[in-house]
């Protein structure tokens, strides 16, 4: 959510320059963006894309979803678009971090490599211009996790790394028996009455997590929620999706973090108006 300041910032930004705006962060963080699928919304990811430039571009999973594309094949010329967008970043000097998820977990067997200038990594850790540092993984190894916590919040360090690794060849099993990754943002929708629960389970482990590995605060996607929370001390942030909410987390250059929600920016909401108007007046 932008702050009142921020808003008008940004509205004069967008005025000044509507076809180019353009908002300069240290770093931004976007995930879960299922190319190859209906449900991605590329326009909009285009316009995020060409109105914003930063120095870290972290991709946090789930970005081409593999997965879906062997069932169905889905791709659209702004699905190319978006893959050349962000390899243009790359060359044109942003660092671009690929972190895969389990939607393209294939790309988690190339970690460590790059390609051109895109850095290949199982998780990173960022550290932002206020020298705080973040873990930045996906999330969905937390998937396991979720659904034991109840016993898990009873038992020690070992029982919750069995939990994980569980998961991790549960989900191997399943793949090689030709099912779907257990998935809980799919899980949540069927189960909508416990999804603030379940949200929350999640985010306990997340932030489990970065307090055992010492750093200041947890940066994934997965879950398909939007959010910036200290919990017991560790900033939790959730960079959200390109499917429902259309979310990014940002830096600014002072190090401060924040979630933009691009459909509510006020040159989308103009185009958005525009567009409804064409298509009224053409009816
Ligand atoms: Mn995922």
């Amino acid at each position: 959510m932008l702050s009142a300041t921020a808003s008008i910032h940004y509205a004069m930004a967008a005025m000044n320059a509507l076809s180019d705006a353009h908002f300069r962060f240290r770093s931004i963080w976007i995930s879960d963006i299922h190319l190859g699928t209906r449900g991605c919304n590329s326009e909009l990811l285009l316009d995020f894309l060409r109105s914003t430039d930063s120095d870290y571009l972290y991709l946090v999973g789930d970005i081409v979803d593999i997965w879906r594309m062997r069932r169905s094949w889905f791709w659209r010329q702004a699905h190319n678009d978006v893959v050349q967008k962000l390899l243009r970043k790359a060359r044109k000097g942003t660092r671009v971090i690929y972190v895969p998820g389990n939607h393209d977990e294939n790309f988690r067997d190339f970690a460590g490599h790059r390609f051109g200038r895109v850095a290949v990594l199982p998780e990173a850790v960022h550290t932002c211009a206020d020298g705080k540092r973040y873990l930045v993984l996906h999330g969905d190894k937390f998937d396991g996790v979720v659904k034991y916590a109840k016993w898990l919040a009873f038992v020690g360090d070992n029982a919750y790394n069995l939990a994980l690794s569980l998961n991790l060849w549960f989900n191997v099993l399943r793949r090689r028996l030709g099912f779907p990754y257990w998935s809980l943002s799919a899980y949540l929708k069927h189960k909508v009455k416990n999804a603030v629960e379940y949200i929350s389970s999640y985010e306990k482990a997340v932030v489990a997590e970065a307090r055992r590995r010492g750093v200041d605060g947890v940066i994934c996607g997965h879950i398909h929620s939007a959010e910036i929370r200290l919990c017991d001390n560790i900033l939790y942030c959730n960079d959200g999706d390109w499917v429902e909410s259309c979310t990014a987390l940002v830096e600014h250059f002072d190090g401060s973090l924040e979630i933009l929600r691009w459909a509510e920016m006020p040159h989308v909401i103009a185009m958005s108006h525009i567009e409804s108007n064409l298509s009224a007046s053409s009816l």
